[in-house]
């Protein structure tokens, strides 16, 4: 399989899931089993997961998934927010949609389907950046809402999520990064009825290595090692390791390793005037003359 046959196989999982996993979204469900059904589901159908299935919940933007215990359920007419990821031999499908549990789709949840529909269209060889940021702005201010400023889309390269290089949710005329053929990227558009930024909120239930660094605890050095071998440079869930060594432990290696900078960890994302949030993503490889959508 080569690299393009296996970002698509990752798209078509990704899809395939997503359409799977509506009959689940309804008052009263848990979202612990929603994020095991879809990480299962990614597993059978022949992938792995890119990072933990998210799902966030009205002001929280992104960087949530349940934990083994959790009992958080999904209330009629919440936001819920699911961004998934597959990846095949490494090559990463990364999406997401918006569900109103219980209810149609509204004005806030085509603000942001919309914005990625009209960033979309921009995307070919050539195009800088900030025309993507332009057509998702646009787009939300069009309808009397605000792109969330601090969040944004990401080039994808194998085993990174994000390569180094963001795609913007708003115009800025620095973001002069021109797009290439064979790109691949992904564009998140989040809407708000908020003040249009996130700020970070604990607990981190989502958590990526980065890096060997010694570390004095041997408990701390054997989850290191595990996660390293497991998830390579991947993001991981807490969910993932409740089973690996005891919760007092595992929150105790896990402090240090972020501590002394051998992984990132990544904190509830909360729109900081608690406003609603909705958010589209797809991933799509830059043509020529225009944008394959993978997933
Ligand atoms: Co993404």
């Amino acid at each position: 399989m080569d690299e393009r046959e296996a970002l698509i196989k990752a798209g078509e999982i990704a899809r395939r899931v997503k359409e799977e996993v509506v009959g689940l979204i309804k008052p009263g469900a848990r979202l612990y089993d929603i994020a095991e059904f879809v990480e299962r589901r990614i597993v059978e159908l022949g992938g792995k997961p890119a990072f933990p299935c998210n799902l966030s919940i009205n002001s929280n933007a992104a960087h949530y998934t349940p934990y083994k215990g959790d009992e958080t359920v999904l209330n009629e007419g919440d936001y819920l927010k699911l961004d998934l990821g597959v990846h095949v031999d490494g090559y990463i499908a990364d999406t997401a949609l918006t569900f109103r549990v219980g209810m149609e789709e509204d004005e806030l949840m085509e603000a942001s389907r919309e914005a990625l529909e009209n960033a979309i269209a921009t995307v070919r060889a050539g195009v800088k950046i900030r025309e993507i940021g332009k057509a998702i702005e646009e787009t939300i201010r069009g309808k009397g809402f605000n792109p969330i400023v601090n969040l944004s889309g990401h080039k994808i390269e194998r085993f990174k999520l994000h390569a180094g290089v963001s795609i913007p949710n708003v115009y800025r005329k620095a973001d002069t990064y021109e797009l290439k053929e064979g790109d691949v990227i992904a564009i998140e558009p989040f809407a708000t009825t908020g003040a249009g930024q996130v700020i970070e909120v604990p607990p981190a239930l989502i958590f990526m290595y980065i890096r060997d660094r010694p570390v004095r605890s041997a408990q701390a050095r054997r989850l290191l090692m595990h996660i390293k071998r497991e998830y390579k440079t991947l993001p991981f869930a807490y969910r993932w390791l409740q089973d690996f060594m005891p919760e007092g432990q595992l929150k105790l290696a896990l402090s240090q390793l972020d501590r002394v900078g051998a992984i990132y960890s990544y904190p509830i994302l909360r729109e900081v005037r608690g406003g609603m949030v909705t958010q589209f993503e797809h991933t799509v490889i830059v043509e020529k003359d225009g944008a394959y959508i993978t997933t």
